[in-house]
């Protein structure tokens, strides 16, 4: 068992008593994993209650694909996209995350009902992001990123992918805090997938201590993403499409719970939801033997 340095609370949020799940509604014509199925407020509205209904704690709400090589949406369309999914979720009491790179976006999601920012650039790609989230008072997903990327996965070369994300994520917390966000409310990520390919995402997963061990919160976005992919096929198959990674990703989500994650997002909540649960379950049982304290 790996040693749980991270907390499991973040400030400003529900205090769930296991990893809590995180529900992904991409409202987007050309997401990674789902993108086109809920591209209209009235469906991602929906799609978003039926998650809850499943199980999720917490719904990532998302107007941009940040799928390799994705061309950017013009910040219009992407609050046009977010902020109505937002505020018809909020109204029905959802705690929502705002996935954007965009400081208008947090903001304007955040004045929507938005109880959380998460935003893959870890307030790289718009200089406003960490002042307005400082000013809301917001919790923040800070994740591992190193650059938009054109034209292959120039960035994504490691000698040592744990240390060096663990250190890049470090610098970036630093910068955070001093841009005056509340220690206690920032989550680290180490983006999976991100300038990251399936070798690295999984010397990532078998390390979360070593994430864990920055002292935050740690969210953990394995949900069908392309290593998976790679470890279904085997090393002559070709990999299932997205959709048919869902029983792996639930695989992930247990063993990130284990680990002690703060949160796993997920497209698919159900077995997650379950992963989670049996996670918890196991972990209340540490101890019920005799042989080590009970908490
Ligand atoms: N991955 C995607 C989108 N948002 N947010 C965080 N914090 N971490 C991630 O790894 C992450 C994210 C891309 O996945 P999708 O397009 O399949 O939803």
């Amino acid at each position: 068992m790996s040693k749980q340095t991270g907390r499991r609370h973040v400030a400003g949020l529900t205090a769930w008593d296991r990893c809590a799940v995180m529900g992904v509604v991409n409202v987007t014509p050309d997401s990674f994993s789902d993108g086109g199925r809920w591209f209209d407020t009235t469906a991602a509205i929906k799609h978003g209650l039926d998650l809850v209904a499943e199980g999720a704690d917490l719904i990532d709400v998302g107007g941009e694909s940040t799928r390799p090589g994705a061309t950017r949406v013009d910040e219009a369309e992407e609050l046009k996209r977010v902020v109505p999914v937002v505020r018809g979720l909020a109204s029905e009491g959802v705690t929502i995350s705002v996935d954007t790179m965009r400081a208008s976006v947090a903001e304007q999601a955040l004045a929507a009902g938005a109880a959380l920012v998460n935003d893959v650039s870890g307030g790289l790609a718009d200089p406003r992001m960490i002042p307005v989230v400082a000013d809301a008072d917001a919790p923040f997903v800070v994740m591992h990123w190193r650059g938009f990327l054109e034209g292959g996965n120039v960035r994504g070369v490691y000698d040592d992918v744990v240390t060096e994300v663990v250190d890049e994520l470090h610098a970036r917390v630093e910068a955070v805090l001093e841009g005056g966000v509340a220690p206690e409310r920032i989550v680290v990520d180490p983006g999976l997938g991100f300038s990251k390919g399936a070798d690295h995402d999984l010397a990532l997963l078998a390390r979360l201590d070593r994430l864990l061990g920055l002292g935050h919160p740690l969210l953990v976005a394995a949900s069908r993403k392309r290593f998976l992919g790679r470890v279904l096929a085997g090393p002559e198959g070709a990999p299932p499409p997205a959709r048919e990674r869902d029983a792996a990703t639930a695989a992930v989500s247990a063993l990130a719970a284990h680990a002690g994650a703060w949160a796993v997002r997920v497209h698919e909540v159900r077995a997650t939801a379950d992963a989670v649960r049996v996670a918890r379950a196991i972990e209340g049982a540490r101890g019920a033997d005799g042989a080590e304290g009970a908490r």
